[in-house]
């Protein structure tokens, strides 16, 4: 999988006898102060949700039951990545839409975000996003060569 400013990351675990425990500290498991948490459960068969991008949150979604898809898309690329396990972190940065759908009755997915709730960071019409992510990513890319 390659998308700008999206990442799969393995999270460690604990596990024994007594069972699992996984621990994330912030920019250590994941690479942002967390400032907010928040959890999405309960949604019905059909329903997709997102349809936004943030203009500079970092999160990192973790399916901690069940399992839900998730399309992440830039101008210049996307993907769709199935999250079945608690060990898995998707971390999305700034400027990448996202929609999350097909969670199963059980799923419940929990955010670490790296600021609070800002109406105004998000992006929620496509033809906006993709002008603005277009500039964004070229002047990335000016800057990475
Ligand atoms: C994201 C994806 C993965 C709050 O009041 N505080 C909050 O911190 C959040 C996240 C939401 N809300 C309110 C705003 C709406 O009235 O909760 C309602 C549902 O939020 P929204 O429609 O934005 O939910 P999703 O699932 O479309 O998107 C959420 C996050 O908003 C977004 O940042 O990346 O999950």
């Amino acid at each position: 999988m390659y998308v700008e400013n999206v990442q799969l990351i393995d999270l460690s675990m604990h596990s024994d006898f007594y069972g699992s425990l996984i621990a994330i500290e912030e920019l250590q498991d994941i690479p942002f102060n967390i400032k907010r948490v928040y959890y999405i459960f309960d949604v019905g068969k059909d329903i997709r949700r997102g349809f936004h991008s943030h203009r500079n949150l970092q999160q990192a979604l973790i399916c901690l039951h069940g399992s839900v898809k998730i399309l992440v898309k830039t101008p210049y690329s996307k993907d769709n990545i199935l999250l079945t396990s608690p060990q898995k972190a998707l971390l999305i940065g700034p400027m990448v839409w996202r929609e999350m759908y097909d969670f199963s009755p059980d799923a419940v997915l929990l955010v670490l975000a790296s600021d609070h709730f800002i109406p105004d960071d998000y992006i929620c019409d496509y033809t906006v996003y993709a002008q603005e992510a277009k500039a964004y990513f070229d002047t990335q890319k000016d800057i990475s060569i």
